[in-house]
């Protein structure tokens, strides 16, 4: 069958992104081979960016059997002032740390030097202290996208208080689970977040969750002003509580190992899991990888469109670009409120030099039309990049021509809420890029692909993906599960760690990731990745996006089941049923032929943007009964109507 590599095309890089860059191909090629030739020397030299209260002297202690992962572990830091402090007292304070952006577009944008960022998170940090947060406590950052989330996440670790962000779209019963899971008596909130127009009641979903699980302190954070209730001697506006405290607060200093965070994943099977990151390894992974591969350039503004409830937001809105004293953008709204050129306008408006987004806002934005998009002066554009899951060749072609104006790099960055951040990317200095492939391994990066039974392939191949080596921004556990961490990430091939995705390595050994393995099919002996037929659907004229699963079937083993949604204006049928049958046909092969297309307007998706393809295949399966739980979907009615269009057929 006809792989999607073999039908790949190169993207020279342009020339616009070597000249300068922080990283040429002949410099990839001597770092990459000194990370892994002489690891502790490569990672001891880029460790030497972060400031230390006492320096490492052991770089990385860690094994996969057994599992035990430690990096710079007798290192002594504070990464909020590394973000923060450093800058300041380097004599950049008056540098802008943040550039808010309000949902409304008329709204208050801010505009927060380095100085006053250190006055707002001292102010933050001695507030949760008055409450009666101290070191190693777990605080939970339940915030709509305004500074304040960031000032939380800081003054949490500038007090060594573990930090859990729970995404402001997730419900009280979410929000009670994870602050049961990880035991966490302290919460910051505020009154309501506001996106497209719409307001979200925080704090009165934080009061659900707290009808079940206890909690000692909630710091609210005035917003919109929305009335909201509070409950004596639990609840503190923060604007009161913070009124007289002193405008000092040393940083405490951590040991490297010590814990940083705790994100959730969104968990698609079982209760979501606690990802336990660390201090050290994460700030030398965030600092090291964002000035990589955003190549970031002093006084140029960076947008990651990501929330920071998750872990895009936190390595690529907070951690990353501040402990390069960069400029972070933060957006409240939402890409197509009040109308579909937002994005667009909010790059003008701020100049924005580097962008870094999701295939499923490019892919909804491309379907809305060009016009949004060249309406607006993005000249100020150098640098573009994407995240979160395949980006198919036809929205990167998009992505590329429309908004990038056919001269911009595009970094396709592959990592997990696990790895902390990127870990396959071009550098865009350095590599000349393929429409649909992540490109090559970052530093310190041993991708190795193997099949079912674990043997290593070689070569131009395709397999899972795992990874042979730590790296310093690795998740050392699963919060208070460390069983759980074994298990899911390194007993399926003994001494690996693995990723869970499907991944092709081609001739010129670049990197295609698939898919979940577990959106695998196999049809007629023929193994083929979902997203290979999706990408083959989309680029059809009239179709905007599809999610592909198998399901079984007597002869073939599995059969192809496509959902689709149609472009604005197009219209279902029997006719483009067949056409789109043929059209994949011709794309891929005959193996490749779907055997059902089921047209819906959407498709069930979790708030960051995932398709939930456990669902989809359920419902391919004819099984409604066992659909498992909803309740992260961005809009469970759509499960309904695919039910409802499933029975139908
Ligand atoms: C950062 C993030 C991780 C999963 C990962 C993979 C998919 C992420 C991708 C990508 C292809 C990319 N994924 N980036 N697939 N190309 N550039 O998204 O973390 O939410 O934990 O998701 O997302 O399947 O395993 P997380």
């Amino acid at each position: 069958m006809t792989e999607a590599g073999k039908k790949s095309e190169w993207v020279k890089r342009p020339a616009t992104a070597t000249e300068g860059a922080n990283c040429t191909l002949e410099e990839y090629q001597s770092l990459y081979a000194r990370s892994i030739e002489d690891t502790d020397a490569f990672w001891r030299g880029q460790a030497e960016r972060i400031d230390w209260f006492s320096k490492p002297e052991v770089i990385g202690n860690w094994s996969f059997d057994p599992v035990s992962i430690k990096w710079f572990e007798d290192g002594v830091l504070n990464i909020c002032h590394n973000a923060v402090d450093r800058h300041v007292e380097a004599g950049n304070g008056e540098r802008i740390a943040l550039i808010f952006e309000p949902d409304a577009p008329d709204g208050e944008v801010r505009r927060i030097t380095f100085a006053e960022l250190q006055a707002e998170v001292v102010r933050m940090a001695n507030t949760l202290k008055k409450m009666g947060v101290s070191k190693g406590d777990r605080v939970t950052i339940y915030m709509p996208m305004v500074p304040e989330g960031a000032f939380a996440m800081l003054a949490c670790a500038r007090i060594g208080a573990i930090h859990s962000v729970i995404f402001g779209g997730f419900s009280p019963d979410a929000i009670a689970g994870r602050v049961e899971d990880c035991a966490s008596d302290w919460m910051i909130t505020a009154d309501e977040g506001l996106r497209g127009g719409k307001r979200i009641p925080l704090k009165s979903n934080v009061d659900r969750a707290f009808e079940k699980v206890p909690n000692r302190g909630v710091l609210v954070i005035r917003h919109t002003g929305g009335s909201v209730s509070m409950t004596e001697g639990r609840d503190h506006w923060y604007h009161e509580l913070s009124a007289d405290v002193a405008d000092e607060c040393p940083c405490e200093p951590m040991n490297a190992e010590d814990p940083l965070f705790i994100l959730y994943t969104s968990g698609s099977t079982g209760k979501p899991k606690g990802v336990l990151h660390t201090t050290g390894g994460y700030a030398v992974w965030t600092e090291t990888t964002f000035r990589y591969i955003f190549d970031y350039r002093e006084g140029e503004v960076f947008w990651c469109t990501a929330d920071i409830g998750w872990v895009t937001g936190h390595s690529y809105i907070v951690y990353g670009p501040l402990l390069n004293g960069a400029t972070a953008l933060m957006f409240e709204g939402v890409p197509n409120y009040p109308d579909h050129d937002r994005f667009w306008a909010v790059c003008e408006k701020h100049k924005v030099n580097i962008f870094y987004t999701a295939p499923t806002a490019i892919r909804a934005l491309m379907r809305e039309g060009d016009t949004h998009v060249t309406k607006h002066d993005l000249s100020s554009l150098r640098l573009l990049g994407s995240v979160g899951e395949p980006i198919n060749p036809e929205a990167w072609r998009w992505y590329y021509e429309t908004v990038g104006g056919g001269k911009l790099p595009i970094v396709d960055t592959w990592w997990q809420t696990e790895t902390g951040g990127c870990m396959i990317t071009t550098l865009p200095g350095a590599h000349d890029m393929k429409p649909g492939s992540a490109g090559r391994p970052f530093f310190g990066v041993c991708p190795q692909l193997v099949d079912n039974e674990g043997h290593v392939l070689d070569g131009a191949t395709e397999g899972n993906l795992c990874l042979t080596r730590s790296w310093p921004g690795q998740a050392r556990t699963v919060y208070g599960d460390h069983e759980r961490f074994i298990q899911t990430y390194f007993s399926t091939y003994k001494g690996k760690y693995f990723t869970g995705d499907g991944c092709r390595r081609d001739e010129d050994g670049y990197y295609w990731i698939t898919g979940r393995v577990d959106d695998v099919i196999n049809v007629s002996g023929h193994r083929m990745g979902t997203a290979e037929v999706e990408s083959a659907l989309v680029l059809h004229p009239k179709v905007s996006e599809a999610a592909v699963v198998g399901f079984p079937h007597d002869i073939k083993g599995q059969g192809i089941y496509c959902y689709v949604t149609l472009n604005a204006g197009e219209e279902p049928g029997d006719e483009l049923s067949a056409e789109l049958r043929t059209h994949v046909r011709e794309e891929i092969g005959p193996i490749a032929t779907p055997d059902h297309i089921h047209f819906t307007p959407a498709l069930p998706k979790t708030r960051s943007g995932k398709i939930m393809r456990r669902i989809l295949r359920k419902i391919a399966e004819n099984d409604f009964t066992s659909l498992g739980d909803t309740s992260t979907l961005a809009d469970p009615g759509v499960v309904d109507e695919l039910i409802e269009g499933r029975k139908n057929r």
